[in-house]
């Protein structure tokens, strides 16, 4: 584009719908020789290809919304901003480019730094755009409108953080936001915009002279050739090999060099959570029902876009064969991870690959040849059995249909209509929601399953349901837990508003993790892991104009998700399953502290 600043004018004074006659006429005015901050920051993130903002409106940046919307960015304006913040994190998963989040100052900023924050945690591109108050206000502590020191507040959590004091360096401050969120290892960035610099004017041929169209924001990054080699060498060693995929190898979208790489292998591999479906679930590879078999049995693991954080048990412990809960398991690893500081975060690592996945893995393929060995047969016949034993053992379950209905029996139902839409989106938060559906529901497709991350966070589920949605125009599905489809429940106005093929399916077991806590005391407050029983979610959904519907058993609940799904109108099932079927804290019960004497 040679002339953004300008392309913009022309577009920007044109509808009068979106600015006021007076505002329009400003506009005007400035198309032909100045230029506003406003339209510095809509050119400097439309020049980089962004073409969405995830914000919430009000001072300073309400106009900024309005002129983003006239210059032909999707605008979605949520009800809380940690909906918008969680929105713009996973559209940055999603599709490689930074999601961006626009909010106004102190309490919006603060509202959508815990999703900076996840961001950041999650390695998810993302850019938090604030508007903040008067600098010399603010240092001195004199008390302006909604006073805070944001930059400083920001900086510890996310992966970088800048602040653009004059128009004219508004595109060189998007530029660095850009090219921190993206390069090496992504994360959350923090841009700071205080209001006075929207109130600057700047010549309209300076302004076009000062925005960047960042080149090459995620260089690759070629691993050393001995880096490989010693890889190659240690994989050549095992006799039980494993492979894990972490979501920092559906980020890649390396997926079809990845496929290779365990194809011609020949190793079974585990899929982190999100890394669901880069091989579809039901690959012959894959270990997935065999995990507590496979992790103590391995040799040699070779861990792709994954940390060994709790979510691997640290890489040592009982669930690796060790004899103490921090005792090495005796594993060799393999890392192939962007970040060169990752490897040894918790064990050590014999061969640390480092380089973005698409080059690391291709890379690895050229020193495979038609004479690299399968792994020992006795391996793969035992890991098989280990599986089948075990999916054999979950289709019984599945098969039953109990009275009231359960996790298994309502996520048997998800798990038939994800086979049958491939395509779809599965958005997924809770406890027992999380860990049964992680388990019971294949993923056929990379990048179709997206849940609560590194943290395990409550609350990213209409958010993420959103911008999956305007991201791919696919249909999505949200299973949620009732507890945590609480957190961002309001957002189903925003599905609503903007008419989002969404279908929330609530597992509603009546409280956090199950319903059928009573008050210790017995006194007339309610136990505080428990809500209102029966509590009717589907009637929030119908009170904005979606679909609402309430259901008791598979059948109605089958029908309610393929009605949601041919229609694409946003809806909400609120699924009555049994209160007692959950466990405290789902499968991760041994973080949870209780007091010794219940
Ligand atoms: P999971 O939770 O699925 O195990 P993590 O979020 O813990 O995954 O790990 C993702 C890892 O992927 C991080 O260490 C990150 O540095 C790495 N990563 C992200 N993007 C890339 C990339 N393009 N190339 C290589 N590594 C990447
Ligand atoms: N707050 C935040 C932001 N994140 C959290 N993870 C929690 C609180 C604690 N928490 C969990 O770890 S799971 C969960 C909470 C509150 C809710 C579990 O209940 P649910 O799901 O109804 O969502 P199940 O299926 O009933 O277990």
């Amino acid at each position: 584009m040679d002339d953004p600043v300008a392309m913009h004018k022309t577009t920007s004074a044109a509808p009068p719908q979106a600015l006021s006659s007076d505002e329009a006429g400003a506009s005007r005015v400035s198309a032909q020789d100045t230029a506003s901050a406003f339209d510095l920051v809509i050119d400097a993130l439309k020049l980089n290809g962004i073409d969405t903002i995830y914000g919430l409106p009000g001072i300073p940046i309400s106009d900024l919304t309005r002129r983003a919307q006239a210059a032909g960015l999707r605008v979605i304006s949520f009800r809380h901003e940690q909906s918008a913040g969680y929105a713009a994190s996973i559209a940055g998963f999603m599709t490689q480019r930074p999601g961006v989040c626009l909010t106004v100052s102190a309490p919006g900023f603060l509202n959508a730094l815990t999703a900076l924050a996840n961001a950041t945690t999650n390695c998810f591109p993302m850019i938090l755009i604030s508007g903040s108050s008067e600098r010399e206000v603010v240092d001195l502590q004199q008390g302006d409108y909604e006073e805070m020191d944001q930059l400083a507040i920001a900086k510890p959590l996310a992966k970088a953080a800048f602040r653009v004091l004059h128009a004219e360096d508004i595109g060189v401050g998007i530029a660095r936001a850009i090219r921190a969120a993206l390069s090496g290892r992504p994360g959350g960035v923090y841009l700071d915009l205080p209001a006075k610099v929207f109130a600057q004017t700047i010549d309209a041929a300076v302004a076009r002279q000062s925005l960047i169209e960042v080149v090459d924001p995620a260089p690759r990054q070629i691993p050393a050739p001995e880096a490989v080699s010693r890889a190659l060498d240690l994989l050549k060693t095992a006799k039980r090999p494993l492979i894990i995929l972490g979501k920092g190898a559906a980020y890649a979208q390396a997926d079809a060099e990845v496929r290779s790489l365990v194809e011609k292998t020949g190793i079974p591999y585990l899929p982190m959570s999100m890394a669901k479906g880069i091989l579809p679930d039901t690959h012959p590879q894959s270990a997935a029902a065999a995990r507590s078999y496979v992790l103590p049995e391995a040799d040699v693991v070779m861990i792709i876009g994954g940390r060994l954080n709790w979510l691997l048990s640290h890489g040592k412990g009982k669930t690796w064969g060790g004899n103490s809960p921090k005792e090495w398991g005796g594993q060799r690893f393999i890392q192939v991870d962007i970040s060169p500081q990752e490897a040894d975060s918790n064990v050590r690592i014999d061969a640390p690959v480092v380089g973005d996945i698409g080059s690391c893995v291709s890379a690895l393929l050229a020193g495979i040849d038609s004479s690299w060995l399968k792994p020992p047969a006795e391996w793969l016949d035992a890991v098989s059995e280990r599986r089948n034993k075990n999916i054999a053992k979950m289709a019984e379950t599945l098969g039953k249909n109990p009275s009231p209905m359960n996790f298994h029996s309502a996520l048997a139902v998800v798990r038939d209509i994800i086979k049958a839409n491939p395509d779809a989106i599965l958005v997924n938060e809770g406890a027992n929601a999380l860990d049964f559906t992680r388990s019971i529901v294949d993923m056929y497709k990379p990048r179709k399953r997206l849940d609560v991350g590194t943290w395990g966070v409550m609350g990213v589920g209409m958010g993420f349901s959103i911008a999956a949605a305007v991201v791919s125009g696919q249909q999505v599905i949200a299973v949620e837990g009732d507890s945590a489809f609480g957190f961002s429940g309001m957002e189903v106005e925003t599905i609503c508003r903007y008419n989002l093929p969404v279908c929330v399916v609530i597992l509603n077991n009546n409280g956090v993790y199950r319903g059928d806590e009573k008050n210790p005391s017995g006194g007339p407050d309610p136990s505080p892991m428990v809500f209102v029983k029966n509590a009717r979610y589907d009637m929030l959904m119908q009170a904005f104009g979606g679909a609402g519907v309430q259901v008791t058993t598979p059948a109605e609940l089958r029908e309610a998700i393929q009605v949601a799904f041919r229609s694409r109108k946003p809806t909400l099932v609120n699924a009555m399953i049994d209160e007692t079927a959950g466990t405290e804290s789902g499968r991760i019960t041994s973080l949870n502290p209780t007091a010794k004497k219940k």
